[in-house]
């Protein structure tokens, strides 16, 4: 489907649906780089600021959307993007409608094709920024879907995130699936680090003592991530300077170590179950990546 070419001019008018926390400062960072900005949000107060500085406010989601070639929609969950678009029939035909609501990659999926039967160009938009980030070097904005639509907005998109704006591919779940795979690593480490000061806790450690140590530990790490990856694409996990069974042994510490002095035990003891299993499907003598087995497992 084309994508309704805008002004090459200036700045393209811009749409922002959902005002909470995120919403608005994507709203404010259009609105800021001279952005022609158009807002609504289902508690109209919340609309007040940005009207304040200049942002034009819709009376209704249909108003909203008339007003803009280009439509970002940022609301708490996939359901509530649909309470606010569903009603709608034809009006987003020949729009070009960004999603960066949190989702999965099946409700991008279905979200695009719902959007091509009503004439309309997608892109779905993975966040991984919080809202101060917005428009500064440390956003980061992942978008998947067509190409065309980003490569008409892609300068308007970039706004958001000057020095990580990227665009993952045609599959329009591909962004969804980033973004929860970045938050599964993100979990993972502070899980990691919280489950350690609650070690070191026991031993009157504080946590702001205990910070810097695993800060560090959390760049050495990633120094195994970019070693693993080539390991994970061949299916080849060569055993470097540390067997799985070497490991094996480490976490069966760890979760001694956890439960002898009251500490919740569960993570390691996970993590010696998932490396007890590839073990026994014979990895015993290869490198900690061969995991990755047990993970492409449901
Ligand atoms: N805030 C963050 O740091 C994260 C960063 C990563 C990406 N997320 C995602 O962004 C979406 C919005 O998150 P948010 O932080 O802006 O959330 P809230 O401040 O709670 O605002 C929620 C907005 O959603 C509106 N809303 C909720 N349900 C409905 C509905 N049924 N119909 C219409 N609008 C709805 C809500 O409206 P109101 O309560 O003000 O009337 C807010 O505008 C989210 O997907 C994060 O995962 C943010």
């Amino acid at each position: 489907m084309p994508t309704p070419p805008h002004s090459t001019a200036g700045p393209a008018a811009v749409t922002v649906l959902g005002l909470g926390r995120m919403g608005s400062a994507l709203a404010a960072a259009f609105l800021a780089a001279g952005h022609s900005t158009t807002v609504w949000n289902r508690t109209p107060g919340k609309a007040d600021e940005l009207a304040a500085r200049g942002a034009r406010r819709a009376g209704s989601v249909a108003e909203a959307v008339a007003a803009a070639g280009l439509v970002v929609v940022c609301v708490a969950d996939d359901e509530a993007v649909h309470q606010l678009l569903d009603p709608l029939d034809g009006a987003l035909a020949g729009r070009t409608l960004v999603n960066l609501t949190t989702g999965t990659s099946a409700q991008a999926r279905a979200n695009a094709a719902w959007a091509k039967e009503r004439g309309a160009a997608f892109l779905d938009g993975a966040i991984m920024a919080v809202p101060e980030d917005i428009a500064t070097g440390d956003a980061v904005l992942l978008y998947s879907g067509p190409h065309d639509p980003f490569d008409a907005y892609e300068e308007d998109l970039r706004v958001l995130a000057p020095a990580g704006t990227t665009h993952l591919g045609g599959d329009a779940g591909l962004a969804a699936l980033h973004d929860l795979a970045l938050l599964g690593i993100m979990w993972g480490v502070l899980n990691g680090f919280l489950h350690g000061a609650a070690l070191l806790g026991t031993a009157g450690v504080r946590a702001e003592d205990f910070a810097p140590l695993a800060a560090r530990m959390t760049t050495v790490v990633a120094g195994y991530v970019t070693a693993a990856a080539p390991e994970v694409d061949a299916g080849s996990y060569p055993a470097g300077d540390a067997t799985l069974t070497v490991h094996q042994e480490a976490m069966r510490h760890l979760a001694e170590e956890s439960e002898a002095l009251g500490v919740n035990a569960e993570l390691p003891r996970f993590l010696q179950l998932l490396a007890g299993r590839a073990v026994a499907e014979g990895h015993a003598e290869s490198g900690y990546s061969a995991l990755v087995e047990q993970f492409r497992k449901a």
